[in-house]
């Protein structure tokens, strides 16, 4: 099997410090929590970024200066910034990361509308805004992982890549168990894997007490993980996690003990292609 690449979602746009004071909001908490995710194992960092006061924002002056923190700590850890944001912002918000110079290697494109954590919000990515967004991104180089929250997401990116939009060879994040979108079950899990392209890579995320029985099985079937604060603030039930680096040892362990070895970040870029 391929070695595993964790994906480290570090900081995400819905939780607070109030849900678990260790979600780090300034440049120099969100650069000390990737640097201790980056030391225990991860090869990626999926970065949401605040205010200090926690708001989310796409700003992309506060990206430049959380990356260039992470940059300073762990320079070759793989940086793929949200294009996701936080519901109610403008896609050009939304957009602002890719933006930056030089460009970052990788960013998020979710790939669909659905509703989102319950009561009235609308995650909102109509196809057009899909294209859009691929567009932007493929002119500047900058590939993508494809945001799959629900199955018709899957179709609606294998119709965009038939048309030529979306390029390959395509990696997928399932994200199980967000109210709105698909649930965190074995059964829907094989579903999502078995719906793409042999020759595309997949990762796998998912909410609260999901987040390790999903992400195990996603090991044991060769596929790659995504742990941290965005989807899970528990190492264990009832127990806080005191940073992601946490989280990510604990994926390590299950991984070593499962017998698959993890990838450094110039691994992880030969296996999504980008190098
Ligand atoms: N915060 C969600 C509305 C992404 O990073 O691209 C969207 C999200 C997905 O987190
Ligand atoms: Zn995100």
């Amino acid at each position: 099997m391929e070695k595993l690449i964790i994906t480290a979602a570090i900081s995400g746009a819905e939780v607070t410090k109030e849900n678990n004071p260790n979600i780090p909001y300034t440049a120099e908490e969100i650069g000390k929590e990737a640097e201790f995710a980056y030391k225990v194992g991860a090869s990626i960092i999926h970065l949401h970024v605040r205010e200090d006061d926690g708001t989310p924002t796409q700003k992309k002056e506060r990206f430049r200066e959380c990356i260039e923190e992470i940059r300073r700590r762990v320079p070759d850890v793989i940086i793929l910034p949200s294009t996701g944001g936080a519901v109610g912002m403008t896609n050009e918000e939304r957009l602002q990361p890719i933006y930056l110079e030089p460009s970052p290697e990788m960013a998020t494109l979710d790939c669909g509308t659905m509703n989102w954590i319950g009561g009235d919000e609308i995650f909102l990515n109509t196809e057009n805004t899909i294209i859009y967004f691929v567009q932007e991104m493929n002119n500047r180089g900058i590939k993508y992982e494809l945001e799959c929250f629900d199955k018709g997401m899957i179709d609606t990116v294998l119709r965009l890549h038939n048309k030529g939009y979306i390029k390959g060879p395509m990696h997928f994040n399932f994200m199980l168990g967000v109210k709105g979108g698909i649930n965190a079950s074995v059964r829907d899990f094989l579903f999502l894997v078995n719906s793409i392209p042999k020759n595309s890579t997949f990762s796998i995320g998912a909410i609260g007490r999901y987040e390790f029985p999903m992400i195990t099985l996603s090991i044991i079937m060769g596929g790659h993980v995504r742990v941290g604060f965005e989807d899970n603030l528990y190492l264990s039930k009832g127990i806080l996690a005191n940073s992601n680096g946490e989280l990510v040892e604990k994926v390590v362990r299950i991984a070593h003990e499962l017998g698959r070895e993890i990838a450094k970040p110039d691994e992880a870029r030969k296996i999504l292609s980008l190098i």
